[in-house]
């Protein structure tokens, strides 16, 4: 069994839909990180850097923090979403590094500046709309010639796309990136990403353009 620690974010997402994917039985329990519940000791002694996601597989003996890492053991220990061949299995981890390293801290500091904070810093703002515009047009290039992020359906989609979903609070147009939005849509219409989407809490639907 498994215990899912987690909030209605992109991060947390990542994690509820593999989850899905996979079929496995879970517990998930809702830690609100807007009432600071992420620095209760219990939730820190199994995720000490103080964020979601984190899980606890009881059956491995062990408790992982950070959602690439989660989303690695999950798809090792199930032998689905990650190949073992070396070219194949490189592609997906380097797509789903891209996301832990770039197309998700810098959404994040959009989020902060631009949608928070408005006015708080033009200087930020410019700076990492730029990157999120530029990071967007990479994947849009990539997925110009491929159906998913990296071979088959993989981890790497799962993680990418939560962050899309929040393509809204970053102000960006998808229809603007024809190949990301086509993939997003596929993504969008599966049930267990529809399912993974609304853990912990039902969000409203998946926003998607017409
Ligand atoms: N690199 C981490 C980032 C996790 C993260 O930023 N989690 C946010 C929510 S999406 C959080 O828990 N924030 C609470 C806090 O910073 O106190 C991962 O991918 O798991």
């Amino acid at each position: 069994m498994i215990d899912l620690y987690t909030w209605t974010t992109p991060n947390g997402r990542k994690v509820s839909i593999l989850l899905e994917e996979l079929g496995l039985p879970y517990t998930v329990f809702p830690v609100h990180i807007g009432k600071d519940e992420q620095f209760a000791p219990d939730f820190l002694a199994i995720s000490p850097n103080n964020k979601i996601p984190a899980i606890v597989d009881h059956d491995a003996g062990v408790s992982i923090f950070e959602s690439g890492a989660i989303m690695v053991h999950l798809a090792e220990k199930t032998g689905r979403f990650l190949p073992t061949e070396t070219k194949a299995r490189a592609q997906v981890m380097q797509w789903l590094m891209w996301q832990m390293g770039g197309f998700g801290p810098m959404l994040g500091q959009v989020h902060y500046f631009v949608k928070n904070n408005p006015g708080l810093s033009p200087p930020a703002e410019e700076r990492f709309m730029k990157e999120t515009a530029r990071l967007y047009a990479v994947l849009d290039r990539h997925l110009a010639g491929n159906e998913h992020v990296a071979g088959d359906y993989s981890i790497a989609d799962m993680a990418i796309f939560p962050w899309v979903a929040r393509h809204d609070w970053h102000r960006i147009d998808l229809t603007h990136y024809p190949h990301v939005l086509r993939w997003y849509k596929a993504l969008a219409g599966r049930e267990a990403v529809q399912k993974g989407y609304q853990v912990p809490a039902d969000a409203g639907p998946i926003p998607v353009p017409a």
